[in-house]
């Protein structure tokens, strides 16, 4: 556990082994935290809290920014943690290190204007000034998954420690040692001691956070679990951001340049192999345009190079289960009647899976309503983007999205149920540091990046001062006889309910001609 000096612990026993899907290489242990560990760490952040929140913005700043830049000087030892533990190859992890390091510049510098008091209108009332104020919630437990173990928790880390709040990260049993790592890392540049703390295990350690006296839990992870986090948060009535993973479509309309098309759908369905909650997991594609998307798919797909070694585009699955899901998707899909062009269910050796695109799949198919996480493209045709909309839509998930075509297309995008779109490009507003992030119905709720992702951080406060008093005091029991007739007069002239009232004109002789 990283900063926790302050206040004696008891011992935990067990052990989790950190191991390097490429190969098995035990990269080391970490300990599963007790409930009562993990509650002391809470109530040292709550110390922690208090001290942060009340440094001014450019405090706060200075000290985030210090963090980038340490973290920044030892992007090579984080980027290799990342490709050891999560199995990515080398120049993706250096890749997830830089999109990380944009988010927390992001949130560092964009919190004190975000946060800044509101001077809304007073309507009637007014001889009140109204005005909006943003504050720290307090403590916030993030609980983080292992397939963007920097990346996809400094989206609720950063922006949480920009807007005022101390942190308890529990990171992914599958990532420990990266988690570890980056909370190291700010207890030497952040100068409040324990406002970033990380706690490592699996489940069990995740579930005493949810239940801890936190005042905020973002979680990152399955439906499943995100449900069981949600029950023991509510015993707290904490309030939860989910982030949930998706089915993410990608639409080719007849419009659309198909090789582009065709190259970002392979980089999308694979990168990371495939291990992305916005990965594309379904790519409908019009008529006119689906052999040339389909073989420009398979041709992309036969080059790229799968393995441990610094010359492949994916590495391993890092999950191990997660290798079973795969294989039953895909086997599912072929009893059921798909069509394997490249790779498939026999492609599996140890923990890689070799590139699948699969055409001919239905509805009725695992592969096309639950989340695959692997390297699996599935390719349907359909007459039409329209089409293709109806179809994305289908779906439980609503994450991320993408869309290639021309006419219109900005329309067709906008009409896609998800929480983010991309128009001739795939996963792009993930790297977009003031685009928010998040989910619908099954992905989940809450959004994380940007200044809505700020202010998921923050409580809002209202302040109504009086400026000065009106002659008709309406909030007193000392109202003279005729206040009811003066209101009825304000009601009338001010929302149009007496007989002048043109609406209620014409319905008056509307009903004189009926009778
Ligand atoms: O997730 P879990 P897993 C999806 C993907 C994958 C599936 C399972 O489809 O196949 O989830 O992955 C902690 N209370 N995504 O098993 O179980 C756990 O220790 C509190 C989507 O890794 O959801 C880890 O830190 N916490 C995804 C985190 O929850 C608990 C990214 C996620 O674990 C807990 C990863 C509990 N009861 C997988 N049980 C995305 N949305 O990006 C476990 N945890």
């Amino acid at each position: 556990m990283a900063a926790t000096t302050q206040e004696s612990t008891p011992k935990s026993v067990d052990l989790i082994e950190s191991v390097n899907p490429n190969n098995g290489e035990v990269l080391g242990h970490v300990p599963i935290h007790t409930e009562e560990q993990v509650n002391a760490a809470v109530r040292r952040a709550r110390e922690a809290a208090v001290e942060w929140g009340n440094l001014t913005h450019a405090e706060r700043r200075n000290q985030l920014v210090r963090w980038r830049r340490l973290l920044a000087a030892q992007a090579d030892e984080i980027a290799d943690l990342i490709h050891r533990e999560n199995g990515k190859p080398r120049v993706d992890a250096m890749l997830e290190v830089m999109n990380s390091l944009s988010h927390l510049s992001y949130a560092a510098n964009r919190a004190e204007k975000i946060m800044a008091d509101q001077k809304v209108s007073a309507g009637v009332m007014a001889n009140f000034r109204a005005t909006i104020s943003y504050h720290p919630l307090g403590v916030v437990g993030v609980i983080g998954p292992w397939n963007y173990p920097v990346f996809t928790p400094m989206g609720s880390i950063g922006y949480a420690l920009a807007a005022g709040n101390a942190v308890v990260f529990k990171p992914s049993e599958i990532t420990p040692l990266v988690g570890q790592l980056i909370a190291d890392i700010a207890a030497t540049a952040i100068s409040v001691p324990n406002v970033f703390q990380c706690v490592t295990g699996d489940g069990r350690t995740g579930g005493a956070l949810a239940s801890a006296a936190v005042d905020k839990i973002a979680f990152t992870g399955s439906v499943g679990t995100g449900k069981r986090v949600m029950e023991a948060a509510a015993k707290n009535l904490t309030p939860v951001l989910m982030e949930l993973g998706g089915k993410d479509a990608m639409i080719v309309a007849d419009d659309a340049d198909v090789n582009k098309a065709a190259e970002a759908a392979v980089f999308g369905a694979l990168t990371n192999a495939g291990q992305a909650c916005i990965s594309v997991e379904r790519a409908y594609v019009a008529d006119s345009v689906y052999q040339q998307f389909v073989d420009k798919v398979v041709d992309e797909v036969r080059n790229v190079r799968v393995g441990g070694d610094e010359d492949a585009n994916i590495g391993a699955i890092t999950l191990p289960r997660q290798i079973d899901i795969i294989r039953d998707h895909l086997e599912d899909a072929v009893a059921k009647g798909a069509k394997v062009l490249v790779g498939g269910p026999d492609k599996i050796d140890g923990n890689f899976v070799h590139p699948t695109v699969v055409t001919d799949v239905t509805p009725d198919m695992r592969i096309l309503s639950e989340e695959t996480f692997g390297p699996v493209l599935p390719v349907i045709r359909v007459s039409s983007a329209e089409e293709g909309l109806r179809l994305a839509n289908d779906t439980t998930f609503g994450l991320g999205s993408s869309i290639f075509g021309k006419a219109g297309i900005r329309k067709l995008a906008r009409r896609i149920r998800a929480g983010m779109t991309s128009i001739n490009s795939v996963m792009a507003f993930a790297a977009i540091p003031s685009l928010p992030f998040g989910g619908v119905g099954d992905s989940g709720f809450g959004r994380i990046h940007g200044d809505e992702g700020l202010k998921e951080f923050t409580r809002t406060k209202a302040t109504a001062e009086e400026r000065f008093t009106l002659p008709m005091a309406l909030m007193s029991f000392k109202l003279p006889k005729n206040t009811y007739d003066k209101i009825r007069g304000m009601v009338q002239q001010m929302y149009g309910g007496g007989p002048v009232d043109r609406a209620g004109e014409v319905l008056h002789k509307l009903r004189r001609k009926r009778r």
